[in-house]
């Protein structure tokens, strides 16, 4: 396959005004009338005379004609992926005719069936496998679109825009016209037809006009759109009141469909969702489930902005929509919930699984320079990282500035196809700032590493800190120069207050909390009349995407985790203790007792009511073993499982009566709401009984049994039913899966929680029973949901089974990712990331991947998708 360069990057040479489509959807297939009003872009210094369009093999072009005439065979080439029209005018309207055969679609990109109904997914490159297109999105153009189809079969038909006519066709179709007045590039373009339940609502704008919301989804789903409507109308006040945007067409759609790659797609007025990320009753979804819904939905509103009102020139600036879009939507969540807990969560997955990914093989700037397959980009550099960077700025200007700088950017490129360096730029302009060096954030993969030494001058009453950068060679990048890091601090006193931060003896009125700005190597900062050696509390709220090594003792982190006033910092404390004692006892368990001031700890965690307990919540919670290894040095999965375990089983000894008493405190009858204070209740009491089964406590038992029957919510009969899943309880196990499944059988969003439970237990979760679960009658290969539940599931949350001795969990995923990369490519690329990392394992299994990995790469016909990650890999 063809690598793409940023550095080849050409304005196109043609640019579409004006997309008229008409699709004949039929049992059988699709037909596709496409006409483009297409001109010669002025900007564009090609002479080029031919035409070149993208098309996919999923494509049969039907027809071909210029102006109205047929084109003659030796008009044009084509060559399948591309057609190459000859000598065409300066401004002219191209008619093309394709076939597409939905039904057989199971790449699910551009036109294919879900459970029926027809639906479409063109970001990145879909459209072209709908027809031949310039299929990029620097070209953007009006869309007109026709949709023709049974009546009684597909009684809604959408797409993008306002339903502008509608009407009866002979034998017994009908069709549905929309019109799009905004110009937008192919991968924005959608089309939804089904027998399809219409839920609406409305908003009122903050310039006074009613938007029309309509949720579209299957009969069976009636009464799971609430939640994703309230968050969708809290989205779009949020983005008046912080952001100043308005919502601009009059109906905003969103559609629920079962088979889906992504979460969810921001097309222009029809936005379409995995139904896991938008489909939500107490009874059928977790709490996690509930907050994940509402930041998608945010998500995708928000884009309607950031992505497409300001769309990217080209996909190497994905991360231009995306991670300014995950930015508002992570601002978005902490302003519904608790803004502490938001940057936990986010801080976590970064640190488990973006920085992973920036020290492997597939490590990439957020501005990525070469690609062979876009669709292997949308990564969590891109969105996560990529949000981190935003964040940045938004810390060095401040949120009045960076608010200057967001507006600029609207509307200086509204309506326009532009670069993350526009948007500095923009950021620069309305500010004053100089982010030149900032820029290097996207340019430069890998994640910075600060080391940070200290020392305490007595005698002046200064203190230093001195932190050194370093970013660690990355495929294709080596010798990189120092980024600019935000980097908050504050330092706490013996009986725990917080200093003033004086930088100079003359600062009077200095503040406790500081953002200071490292831009070289090494950076020394003297603090002023410091009174005794301080505790330094170090990158506070996770200020930058970077490691921080310094040497806290134990007795200081379990310090900062009772007086940090930075709760994120109180949080990372709690986490680095626990990685200190953990690994202390990997590979030699049982030889040293598990340390008493990490027992005391949570002791004191589980029994202080006063506590922000959404916060306690989240300490509770131990490193995951994933982090864990990403951590490691050539890590021993087996013994970081067991030392985890060995701590875990000794904590929930210690703190036994501890536990129950925090299960009964935080029982409590009342509606199911999903508020923070609400969610911390559930997650301490689930917490609790996780532990407590961990013990195989009997109480705990007979606690999980009657939660489980009792429970009026998902997350409480999930919490049970997982506790007994990882307990010594077969009985239990077997008794209350069965009754699980049984009665949620019918709804393949709660059956998909029922494969991942099994598939991620270290207990249940054994190579066969894995087999088992592929073999269920409810598995579905055509289903990414279910492929990720078990599979996914598998190979990345159930790490001692995935990393067995023997290699059988390696040999197990070579053989899924062979399987799917027929079918589904996107899905089997995805799935191989867990083996892409075997250069970090030990020895034998380092060789056991690269083995897996080899046999993937020499299968016949092996996919772009697949073979750009196995290459990179192995490379
Ligand atoms: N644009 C793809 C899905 C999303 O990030 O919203
Ligand atoms: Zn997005």
């Amino acid at each position: 396959p063809q690598t793409i360069y940023l550095k080849d990057y050409r304005v196109p040479v043609f640019l579409v005004d004006h997309v008229d489509l008409r699709f004949e959807l039929f049992e059988d297939g699709a037909r596709v009338h496409s006409v483009l009003s297409m001109r010669r872009n002025p900007d564009s210094d090609s002479a080029d005379k031919s035409l070149e369009l993208n098309g996919d093999a999923l494509t049969t072009l039907e027809s071909l004609s210029l102006d109205g005439r047929a084109l003659a065979e030796d008009a044009y080439e084509n060559r399948v992926d591309r057609l190459v029209i000859h000598d065409v005018p300066d401004r002219f309207e191209l008619g093309v005719v394709t076939w597409l055969e939905p039904q057989n679609n199971t790449r699910l990109e551009g036109l294919y069936q879900s459970s029926g109904m027809f639906c479409t997914q063109c970001e990145a490159e879909g459209f072209r496998c709908i027809t031949y297109f310039p299929d990029r999105p620097d070209v953007m153009a009006r869309f007109r679109t026709r949709i023709e189809a049974d009546k009684a079969s597909f009684p809604i038909l959408l797409s993008n825009g306002n339903d502008v006519d509608k009407g009866d066709l002979e034998n017994g179709r009908h069709f549905v016209t929309w019109e799009d007045p905004f110009p937008k590039p192919s991968y924005l373009f959608a089309l939804v037809a089904g027998d399809l339940v219409e839920k609406r609502d409305s908003f009122h704008t903050m310039s006074g006009r009613d938007i029309d919301l309509r949720m579209y989804v299957e009969p069976r789903n009636a009464e799971k759109c609430d939640h994703a409507m309230d968050s969708l109308k809290r989205s779009m006040r949020w983005d008046e009141e912080v952001y100043g945007r308005e919502y601009d067409l009059d109906i905003f759609m969103i559609v629920a469909v079962d088979d889906f790659n992504m979460g969810a797609m921001e097309n222009k007025g029809l936005n379409i969702f995995n139904s896991s990320c938008v489909l939500a009753s107490q009874e059928t979804a977790t709490d996690l489930a509930f907050q994940r819904i509402e930041s998608i939905v945010a998500h995708e509103y928000f884009h309607n902005w950031s992505g497409n009102r300001v769309t990217c020139r080209d996909w190497f600036q994905l991360s231009l929509k995306e991670g300014f879009t995950v930015f508002r939507d992570s601002q978005f969540s902490a302003d519904m919930g608790s803004p502490t807990v938001k940057r936990i969560e986010d801080a976590t997955m970064l640190r488990t699984a973006q920085f992973a990914e920036d020290s492997g093989p597939m490590a990439h700037p957020v501005r990525p320079e070469s690609y062979m397959e876009i669709t292997n980009f949308y990564t969590l550099t891109i969105y996560e990282k990529g949000c981190e960077v935003v964040g940045m700025i938004h810390t060095l200007l401040g949120p009045d500035m960076f608010r200057k700088g967001s507006d600029l950017y609207f509307e200086r490129h509204d309506g326009q196809a532009v670069t993350t360096d526009d948007f500095v730029r923009a950021m620069e302009d309305a500010s004053g700032r100089d982010l030149s060096q900032f820029r290097l954030w996207y340019e430069q993969a890998g994640t910075p590493e600060l080391t940070v030494q200290d020392e305490y001058d007595q005698a002046a009453g200064i203190y230093r800190l001195t932190i050194a950068q370093a970013i660690p060679d990355t495929p294709g990048q080596t010798n990189k120069k120092p980024q600019h890091i935000p980097f908050a601090v504050g330092l706490l006193g013996t009986g725990g207050e917080s200093l003033p931060l004086k930088l100079s003896a003359s600062d009077t009125d200095a503040p406790t909390d500081r953002v200071l700005e490292l831009t070289e190597v090494s950076h020394t900062f003297e603090f002023h009349d410091v009174p005794e050696r301080p505790v330094p509390s170090l990158l506070r709220n996770f200020s930058a995407p970077v490691r921080v090594y310094y040497p806290w003792t134990r007795d200081q982190l379990v310090f900062l985790m009772s007086h940090d006033p930075d709760g994120f910092n109180r949080w990372d404390a709690g986490q680095r203790l626990a990685v200190d004692v953990i690994n202390a006892l990997v590979g030699n368990a049982g030889s040293e007792a598990v340390d008493s001031g990490l027992t005391d700890a949570y002791r004191g965690l589980l029994t202080d009511a006063s506590l922000d307990q959404a916060l306690v919540a989240k300490m509770l919670q131990l490193p995951s073993e994933a982090y864990l290894i990403e951590l490691a040095d050539k890590p021993n999965v087996p013994a970081i499982h067991q030392a985890r375990e060995t701590v875990l089983g000794h904590l929930a000894t210690a703190l036994r009566d501890d536990l129950l008493a925090c299960y009964q405190r935080n029982t409590v009858e009342g509606r199911y709401e999903v508020t923070p204070e609400a969610v911390a209740r559930r997650s301490l009491r689930n917490t609790a009984l996780a532990w407590l089964l961990h013990t195989d406590d009997e109480e705990g038992r007979a606690l999980a049994v009657s939660q489980f029957e009792s429970a009026d919510n998902m997350t409480d009969r999930m919490g049970a039913l997982r506790a007994l899943v990882n307990s010594g309880y077969d009985q239990e196990r077997e008794r209350t899966l069965k009754a699980f499944y049984e009665q949620w059988k019918d709804d393949p969003q709660v059956v998909e929680q029922w494969f991942a439970v099994q598939a991620g237990s270290s207990r249940t979760g054994g190579l066969p029973a894995i087999r088992e679960l592929l073999a269920h009658p409810a598995f579905d290969w055509k289903n990414p949901n279910k492929i990720r539940s078990v599979v996914g599931v598998f190979a990345g949350q159930n790490l001692p089974a995935f990393h067995a001795e023997d290699g059988s969990g390696y040999r197990f995923l070579e053989e899924q990712v062979r399987r799917l990369d027929d079918s589904n490519p996107q899905i089997a690329a995805r799935l191989v990331s867990p083996l892409t990392r075997w250069r970090k394992f030990a020895p034998v299994h380092g060789e056991q991947m690269k083995t897996a990995l080899e046999s993937i790469r020499d299968k016949a016909g092996l996919s772009r998708d697949v073979y750009e990650v196995v290459h990179k890999s192995l490379a």
